[in-house]
């Protein structure tokens, strides 16, 4: 089971780096590419096709700007895609990227998670392997674990 994370620019890189660390941290196999909806057409109709066909079993998708990727891929992939919506140097505060990824029609989800939320893609990718796959399940169980013990350490901290 592999997570595919794509993206619309190597300048989306430093955002989309957080989902692939944190689904190394799962021991989730990932693989990384670039793909353009705007300046790569046919690469994204081939990605998006066969996808399924090579062992991903969910898609993270991150762009910026008019962030077609997402959508793209989720109208011709059967895959879950989860989008990223990355603020670009040049974006009107990210609104333009989160509501182009988040404002899909009936029928072509994309789970869209917060602006540059790359690390809760990634979670919730292994979350759907997990839902499937034990020792998936059993690290985010761990993970959780570590979450709550991180907030009761800084609240005893407090006193
Ligand atoms: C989008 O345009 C990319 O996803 C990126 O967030 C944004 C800017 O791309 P570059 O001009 O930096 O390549 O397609």
């Amino acid at each position: 089971m592999k997570v595919a994370i794509i993206m619309g620019s190597i300048s989306d890189m430093p955002v989309m780096q957080e989902a692939i660390d944190i689904l190394k941290n799962f021991n989730i196999e990932t693989e990384v590419d670039i793909v353009s909806a705007h300046r790569t057409p046919e690469k994204l109709f081939d990605f998006s096709k066969n996808a399924h066909t090579r062992g991903i079993s969910v898609i993270i998708a991150g762009a910026g700007g008019a962030a077609h990727l997402p959508g793209m891929v989720a109208s011709m992939s059967p895959l879950p895609v989860i989008g990223v919506p990355v603020k670009s140097s040049n974006s009107i505060d990210g609104w333009d990227s989160v509501l182009s990824i988040l404002q899909m029609p009936g029928g072509v989800p994309v789970a869209t998670v917060a602006l540059n939320g790359a690390k809760n893609a990634g979670i919730l990718a292994a979350q759907i392997i997990g839902s499937h796959e034990a020792s998936v399940l059993n690290k985010i169980i761990s993970y959780k674990e570590e979450l709550k013990q991180a907030v009761i350490t800084a609240s005893a901290n407090l006193k």
